[in-house]
């Protein structure tokens, strides 16, 4: 086997970068660990600025005969893509859960799928843009999306195929090309991805892959006069790099940033279902954009809520991800391990205390923790910790509930527990967030707006608002005599 593949879970993956069509090394290498047992999976290419410049060159010159290709082409080429990512399911979902440690029967049954619907449902989409028509005294408007040019694309370790094809399949579909950035801590899945485009007869530098250290490659990338958007999912302090870096061009940027979601439990909610909610938020360890972080309670039921939500978590099963009967999996890294104890112990010599959990587990796992006793503006209250760590408040009545929830700099996403269908409404026009979810939790459809308020984000995913996100509006007014000459 050559030096640039490696074999993860039976599963070659090639760890160079992916561009113009051709697999490209780089004079270094960083170390691809798993979160599972701490094993490597492999040396990946390091990329710097000069494999920057190369994959937004093969972006560039994809560019024009790729957005000149027929929707209904681009259309079969995506659904082409889809068919490879259903194909090789098994291999993306074992190689994901092997590096970012999240469980793999949801890499089966939901993330995976999901991947490749994100290519299905952009395809389609892309087959009801209207070019509308329109009159003004005589005189025609016509309006087009046209696609933007080459994208940077940068995601994260969390979700890394389901949140990179969110940004992928639109702008392809849009007719852009792409460069994408996965995170240093999960490329892998990215690297497969590319295999899977390039056999579904994506043309050369439509999708280019470069992997490395965003502090290394990521300002190459951001600052480059031949990007046309930049699209980013990841945390606050980045993203204010990567602003500050596209300010050069005053490149477009899209940022789905972190978090610090309430859920909002009423006196008169489904305790159980309540309950249920809650616990969720440890899905994927904690490490979820979306986790409803902040438990609010209401005054009357907290007790019980307590007591039931312990009872619950008791019943968890934390360990490796691949097994089927496994719960919660591994923290990403050791120093997200340590960031999310730096939290706690923060929290507890300020006076929390750790109904459960507080305090690590063997290994690469934190144990599900909930803290009360927490101040509003406390550090643990209004910051991301990003690992199974909840807090609990209680209030009293809808408008302490409301002011509480929104007393955060971020707005990405609320839920409520009610049996009120009036209240859900009334409190849902005063939540700012993205999403609110009602007596439902991480509901998602491709045609709604996702994204967040404040500093949870700018700009919205999904639907029509990916296609203007990746799309040039230009309104084209032809004269009423048309084209007679005079
Ligand atoms: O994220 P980064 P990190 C939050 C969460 C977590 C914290 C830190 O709270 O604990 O962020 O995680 C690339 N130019 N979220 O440090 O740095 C990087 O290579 C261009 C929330 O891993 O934001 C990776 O591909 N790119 C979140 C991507 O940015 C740069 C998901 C994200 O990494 C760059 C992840 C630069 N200068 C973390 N520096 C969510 N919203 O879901 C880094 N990158």
């Amino acid at each position: 086997m050559s030096q640039h593949l490696t074999t993860v879970a039976g599963v070659t993956v090639d760890t160079r970068h992916f561009i113009g069509g051709e697999r490209v090394a780089s004079a270094d290498t960083f170390t691809d660990v798993s979160p599972i047992d701490g094993s490597t999976l492999g040396e990946i290419a390091r990329g710097t600025a000069t494999e920057a410049a190369a994959a937004v060159a093969a972006a560039k010159a994809a560019f024009p005969a790729w957005a000149a290709t027929p929707r209904a082409e681009r259309a079969r080429l995506l659904h082409a893509v889809a068919d490879g990512v259903e194909k090789r399911l098994e291999d993306l979902a074992m190689v994901e859960t092997c590096d970012n440690g999240a469980l793999l029967r949801s890499h089966r049954r939901g993330v995976m799928p999901r991947v490749a619907h994100n290519f299905r449902f952009f395809a389609d989409w892309l087959l009801t843009l209207e070019h509308e028509d329109f009159d003004t005294r005589g005189h025609t408007n016509h309006v087009s999306w046209d696609p933007a040019g080459p994208c940077v694309l940068i995601t994260p370790w969390n979700a890394p195929l389901m949140l990179a094809t969110w940004k992928v399949a639109p702008a392809l579909a849009a007719g852009n090309t792409v460069v994408l950035k996965p995170a240093e801590w999960s490329p892998l899945t990215a690297s497969l991805l590319a295999d899977i485009a390039a056999e579904a007869g994506l043309p050369a530098g439509v999708l280019n892959v470069v992997q490395g250290y965003g502090s290394e490659i990521g300002d190459a990338l951001t600052s480059h006069p031949d990007v046309r958007r930049i699209s980013f999912t990841g945390s606050v302090p980045t993203a204010r790099r990567i602003a500050a870096s596209a300010a050069a061009h005053l490149t477009p940027l899209s940022l789905e940033l972190g978090g610090k979601s309430p859920l909002l439990v009423f006196a008169d909610a489904d305790l159980d279902l309540a309950v249920d909610l809650a616990v969720e938020q440890y899905d994927n360890a904690g490490q979820v954009c979306l986790a409803a972080t902040r438990l609010l309670v209401e005054e009357p039921v907290a007790e019980e809520f307590t007591r039931r939500f312990v009872a619950r978590v008791a019943r968890l099963k934390q360990g490796d991800p691949r097994e089927e009967a496994t719960d919660i999996g591994p923290n990403i890294h050791p120093r997200q391990l340590e960031k999310i104890d730096g939290f706690v112990q923060r929290a507890l010599a300020a006076g929390a205390r750790a109904v459960i959990g507080g305090h690590r587990r063997d290994g690469r796992y934190y144990a599900p923790t909930l803290l009360t006793d927490v101040a509003q503006d406390s550090e643990i209250v209004q910051e991301e910790v990003f690992g199974p760590v909840l807090t609990l408040q209680t209030f009293t009545g809808e408008d302490e509930a409301v002011r509480l929830a929104n007393d955060t700099r971020f707005g990405l996403a609320a839920t409520l527990a009610t049996g009120d269908a009036e209240r859900a409404a009334r409190v849902s026009a005063r939540l700012v967030a993205g999403t609110v979810w009602v007596n439902c939790f991480f509901v998602r459809d491709l045609r709604a707006p996702f994204g967040g308020s404040r500093q949870s984000g700018m700009g919205r995913e999904g639907g029509t608002w990916s296609f203007d996100f990746y799309c040039d509006l230009k309104n084209t007014v032809t004269a009423p005599e048309g084209f007679a000459s005079k």
